[in-house]
């Protein structure tokens, strides 16, 4: 493995590391629903059920996966729907600049709406050609490669567009709002002006 594709601090464990906060949910398809709400362009919610859902067309991508406890995982094949599907199906309102993703259990994380936008974010379905495993989070997680992994949310049922940026379950917790592996953004207490929440 090149040594250029770690970022500053991190190691590759032996094994693939499995971490979340609380318990595993339980997946119910007849209630599952994945929303987006908040500043759409509409005004109104959207709502995709597990059969819309399922249904929406997914694209594969490669990455690696940087915890903040300074393990990585290289080389995940993800599998699943990009942000621009979602946006597409329910636009944001013009003024929305970060987006919150939110998670069973009131798991959260924000970011930027270029962050969310970017190339390599995801709604995984799938890794290394298979479902998602429980734990991993299935049946939908977020991929957000190039942010620490508190960001790539497990058992993901929706997303909210902000107008203003508010701050996730680990950035209100002593976490860096915006969470940049390559310039180790670990703690809030690291951030410059501008960088987290007025
Ligand atoms: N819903 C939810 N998603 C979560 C977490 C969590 O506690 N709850 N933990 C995050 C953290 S800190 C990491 S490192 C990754 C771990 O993903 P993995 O279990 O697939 O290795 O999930 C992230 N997504
Ligand atoms: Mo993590």
């Amino acid at each position: 493995m090149e040594e250029s594709r770690l970022p500053p601090g991190q190691y590759v464990p032996r094994g693939r590391p499995v971490i979340h906060y609380g318990r595993v949910p339980a997946f119910k398809p007849d209630t599952w629903d994945f929303r987006v709400f908040g500043a759409t362009a509409s005004g109104e919610e959207r709502h995709f059920t597990w059969a819309e859902f399922e249904q929406l067309p997914r694209t594969t991508r490669v990455a690696d996966f940087h915890c903040v406890t300074k393990f990585s995982l290289m080389a995940n094949e993800w599998c699943g729907v990009t942000p621009d599907t979602i946006m597409r199906a329910a636009p944001p309102a013009p003024g929305v600049r970060h987006v919150m993703i939110w998670a069973e259990y009131g798991y959260s994380a924000n970011l930027r709406m270029a962050d969310f936008a970017a190339q390599d974010t995801l709604f995984a379905l799938e890794l290394d050609e298979k479902p998602l495993s429980p734990d991993r989070g299935f049946p939908v997680r977020a991929v957000v490669p190039h942010l620490y992994a508190w960001k790539s949310v497990k058992w993901v049922r929706g997303i909210e567009y902000l107008l203003e940026d508010r701050r996730g379950f680990w950035e209100e917790r002593g976490y860096h709002n915006l969470a940049d592996p390559w310039r180790e953004q670990r703690y809030s207490y690291q951030e410059e002006p501008g960088e987290g929440p007025a």
